[in-house]
């Protein structure tokens, strides 16, 4: 499928820093070292409810480290999924009495257009599972083949045994993995599986339910990690760089996708950095489609708050940090935007290029987008103050804050 239209990174004076983040799988701070190319796959939407402001905080951690790269000017290769098939995507159609591959169509569509309000680059490939099930069928035959994978009642599951790293990107004791199995898509209670926490990779056919050619494994349609691993194969192949999402998809999702890829090509490790970003919740419990508590960015633009005021607001928490959005959060946004505008709009400012270093620093200590706001904050400070007599400083940091922070001044 097609991705959203990019908008432009202008280039800024000086170096970029290499990017230190946190990883998942060390529990520490690594210093990535991607080469010319930096390869990036970030899980996308399920489509079946509009973007809201916990995906659009996920999105924007990743839109910062795709910054940041194109800051050493490297090029990035970024890859993008949608699970455009799926149990609750199927679960809301029926409920609304869609068609599920409309309700698909129309939610991606408008995950487009919020992500191009809100300046997010767009994925080089933005993929959907549905397009992939070719290719995703000869992996699952693969696996099954390798005895890797075995078959229960028409349903084919993965074998966590097969892979001697499971349990490395997330670290979990196995209590709490087969909690979260319970509640993240799993089903440990099953009988008849080898290991409660395998997960399914090829789910036969059901009376009602959309399904496709299997090939040898029956007609069915595939489980929810190898669409994953299967697109992140064929567009960054093994050792891409950065595995993305949000910190409900360590478990089982990243576990499980670098195990499949890791006993599929007997080549370790899937990701060298798994990064995940932290829950946006509202009134006390995280955001979420199920549970109904959500603040939509289409909604926010319809009721014609700017998308930069949004980008701001998501860019005030620091992205490993869980959250709460109050409409506090927007308001500050808010005036903020109109006062760094402000500054701008200046014909003069005090020196630019220290505060560009500031910004460029403070993203590569883990993204630490709280204070680069803070550096331009106190350069905004200074120019409301009139200080400055630089023409050259109010046009720096609106290319550095468009460049390095995705905001539109
Ligand atoms: N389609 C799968 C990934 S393959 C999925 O998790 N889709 S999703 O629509 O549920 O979430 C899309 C992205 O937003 C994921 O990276 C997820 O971790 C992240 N996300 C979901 N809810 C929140 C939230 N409340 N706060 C922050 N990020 C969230
Ligand atoms: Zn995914």
């Amino acid at each position: 499928m097609h991705a959203w239209p990019a908008s432009e990174v202008p280039a800024l004076p000086g170096q970029g820093r290499d990017l230190r983040i946190h990883d998942t799988a060390t529990g520490g701070t690594v210093t990535l070292d991607p080469g010319p190319v930096a390869r990036l796959y970030v899980c996308g939407i399920t489509p079946y409810d509009a973007t809201h402001l916990g995906h659009a905080a996920t999105y924007n951690a990743f839109d910062l480290v795709q910054r940041v790269w194109l800051d050493t000017k490297r090029q990035v290769q970024y890859i993008q999924n949608v699970t455009d098939i799926d149990d609750p995507l199927l679960e809301r159609a029926v409920e609304n009495g869609d068609d599920w591959a409309e309700l698909a169509e129309r939610e991606t569509a408008l995950f487009r257009e919020d992500m191009t309000a809100l300046r997010m680059l767009p994925p080089e490939h933005f993929v959907g599972a549905v397009e992939f099930i070719p290719r995703i069928v000869p992996m699952v035959e693969r696996l099954r083949d390798m005895g890797a994978a075995y078959e229960l009642e028409g349903d084919v599951y993965f074998s966590v045994e097969a892979d001697s790293h499971f349990g490395e990107v997330s670290g979990l004791d196995a209590e709490t993995m087969r909690l979260l199995s319970a509640e993240r898509g799993g089903d440990p209670e099953r009988p008849g599986k080898k290991n409660p926490l395998d997960p399914m990779l090829w789910r036969a056919a059901r009376e009602g339910e959309p399904q496709w050619d299997g090939a040898s494994l029956g007609p069915g349609r595939p489980g929810w990690h190898i669409e994953c691993v299967a697109i992140a194969l064929e567009y960054l192949g093994m050792t891409f760089d950065v595995q993305g999402g949000g910190s409900d998809l360590a478990f089982p999702h990243h576990e499980m996708g670098a195990s499949h890829a890791q006993a599929l090509t007997g080549e370790h490790p899937f990701a060298k950095t798994y990064v995940h970003a932290g829950m946006v919740g509202l009134d006390g419990e995280k955001m979420s489609k199920s549970k109904g508590n959500l603040v939509f960015v289409s909604q926010l633009r319809r009721d014609d708050v700017d998308p930069a005021a949004i980008r701001l607001a998501l860019l005030a928490h620091h992205y490993r940090a869980d959250w709460e959005y109050t409409d506090a959060v927007l308001d500050e946004a808010k005036s903020r935007l109109a006062r760094w505008r402000s500054a701008v709009s200046r014909p003069d400012g005090t020196a630019a290029e220290a505060v560009v270093e500031e910004i460029r620093e403070a993203l590569a200590n883990d993204l630490d987008a709280p204070s680069a706001l803070a550096a331009v904050d106190r350069w905004a400070a200074e120019q409301e103050r009139g200080e400055g007599t630089d023409p050259g400083a109010p046009g720096l940091i609106s290319r550095a804050v468009d460049a390095l922070l995705g905001v539109a001044l």
